[in-house]
């Protein structure tokens, strides 16, 4: 392994435990435990600076659409970084990639949707929804349309504005709650359905938009803002019926619609957008993670043109962005992205071989018997660990502590999962083969086995 001071593994260690304060971790508990050091990448597979090899089931951060390591990526970076590095996209001006991107974003995104926002990050696409939804109903002399409603367990970014749109308590409980933000209960039947079948839960759960709605006055609500799939609060993917009640809802509602697509979208969910899988029309559509495949960091905000047509119709100055909003690199990267995506045909891939074939193990291993509901739809997926199949109301005590146990088991049998809750997560890079999913399949299955194992253990499974 190459690295330009020649340190060792407990060297980065040290270093890192030292000085580097890690985002969304115990510290002090890392610290006691030493970080993994990764330091190379190819495919769908990772390596440890010891040589360990991991399958990445998490594609970086759900984020690698394309796959580790492609050197056209870095190639086109290489090369706008000797022609411009940077350059901003303020004062009357704008530069090739910028340009090129937009218009790339346009043609891809669903129809209506023609302008784009840039940002560095899903988290700032959402601020920046924040301040554009706000900014739009003051344009249509409508200042008291301030009120967002966001879901419980949405995920919508760490900045101030993105964390009060989602729905993580302990976010909310450490940042203090920005005024103005409505959660309403996310389309999740296993926790949450009681004795409701899933499609009259599907419809429960939205209509909770509209009781929500009408119990603050329509003329306070600005937007509702929804992940098509949530990500971060589980894989929690709605019944059918939920969406065509939310979009008949929005419709008889005078407020926006917000799709975040950070996670959903570029080919996640089977189609290019989680809004293209459900028929959504969103106003807003947040962009971030698969755009660049994670190669460089690089967001936006996608504004359909009912919006677009206020924003920028009515004149005046939007007095919102980034020094790094369209940066060059950043775009160069997303375009050689996406040229691969659409070259390689790889959301045709993922629809046609590597999410039905996933899914039939997904199947199988739903039948595992920790496992109480195994759930998938593209690429993502999510198996919920219970004590006593099928009951849903028996759950594992504390929260969170299993599905720990589960994901070190992952890991240490090379690959990388993550838990949310009681429940293992899976979102792979979308270029993986049928043969990399044997692989992993048996690598999830023998992840169950050993959890299972160890509960029998500790006493917490019959
Ligand atoms: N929206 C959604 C739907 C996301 O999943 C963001 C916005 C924010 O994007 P940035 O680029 O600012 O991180 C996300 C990010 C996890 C995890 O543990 C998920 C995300 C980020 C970090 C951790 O699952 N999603």
């Amino acid at each position: 392994m190459h690295h330009a001071r020649n340190l060792s593994t407990a060297d980065f260690q040290r270093l890192d435990a030292d000085h580097h304060i890690h985002p969304f971790t115990d510290t002090k508990a890392l610290n006691e435990e030493k970080s993994r050091v990764m330091a190379k990448a190819d495919g769908v597979w990772l390596w440890d600076t010891d040589g360990n090899r991991y399958l990445d089931g998490m594609a970086g951060l759900w984020c690698t659409q394309i796959g580790h390591g492609r050197r056209e990526v870095a190639d086109a970076v290489h090369r706008q970084m000797l022609e411009l590095e940077y350059y901003n996209t303020f004062f009357k001006t704008t530069h090739p990639p910028a340009a090129e991107l937009s218009a790339l974003l346009a043609e891809l995104t669903p129809e209506g949707l023609n302008h784009v926002f840039f940002t560095n990050s899903g988290s700032e696409a959402n601020d920046t929804v924040f301040r554009m939804v706000r900014y739009y109903w003051q344009l249509l002399d409508k200042p008291s349309k301030q009120i967002f409603i966001g879901r419980v367990h949405g995920y919508h970014g760490s900045t101030v504005a993105a964390s009060a749109l989602g729905g993580m308590a302990g976010m909310h409980n450490q940042a203090g709650m920005v005024p103005g933000v409505h959660h309403i209960t996310p389309p999740h039947w296993f926790d949450f359905g009681g004795d409701m079948s899933p499609d009259e839960f599907g419809v429960w759960a939205a209509k909770e938009l509209e009781r929500t709605i009408d119990e603050l006055g329509e003329d306070n609500v600005a937007a509702f803002i929804a992940e098509p799939v949530m990500g971060a609060g589980g894989v929690l993917i709605p019944p059918e019926t939920y969406w065509p009640e939310i979009k008949r809802i929005c419709a008889e509602r005078e407020i926006l619609l917000v799709a975040d697509e950070v996670i959903c979208g570029f080919g996640r969910t089977g189609k290019w957008f989680g809004s293209d899988t459900y028929d959504l029309k969103p106003d807003l559509m947040p962009i971030a993670k698969g755009l660049s495949s994670g190669y460089l960091p690089i967001g936006g905000v996608m504004v359909a043109d009912r919006v677009a047509d206020v924003i920028i119709g009515k004149g005046g100055e939007f007095y919102h962005g980034y020094t790094y909003s369209g940066h060059p690199a950043a775009c160069a990267a997303a375009l050689e992205n996406l040229r691969i995506m659409r070259e390689e045909k790889v959301v045709e891939h993922v629809a046609d071989v590597a999410a039905p074939y996933l899914q039939e193990k997904w199947r199988k291993l739903g039948e595992h018997p920790l496992v109480g509901e195994a759930r998938m739809i593209g690429l993502v997926g999510a198996l919920e660990l219970v004590p006593a199949k099928p009951s849903r109301a028996e759950r594992f005590e504390p929260v969170g502590e299993v599905g720990t146990i589960a994901r070190d088991f992952s890991f240490a049998n090379g690959l990388v999962m993550r838990a949310v809750r009681d429940a293992l997560i899976i979102s792979p890079p979308l270029v993986i083969t049928p043969e990399e999913i044997d692989e992993m399949a048996r690598m999830i299955e023998k992840t169950l086995d050993d959890t299972m194992a160890e509960l029998k253990k500790q006493g917490r499974m019959a």
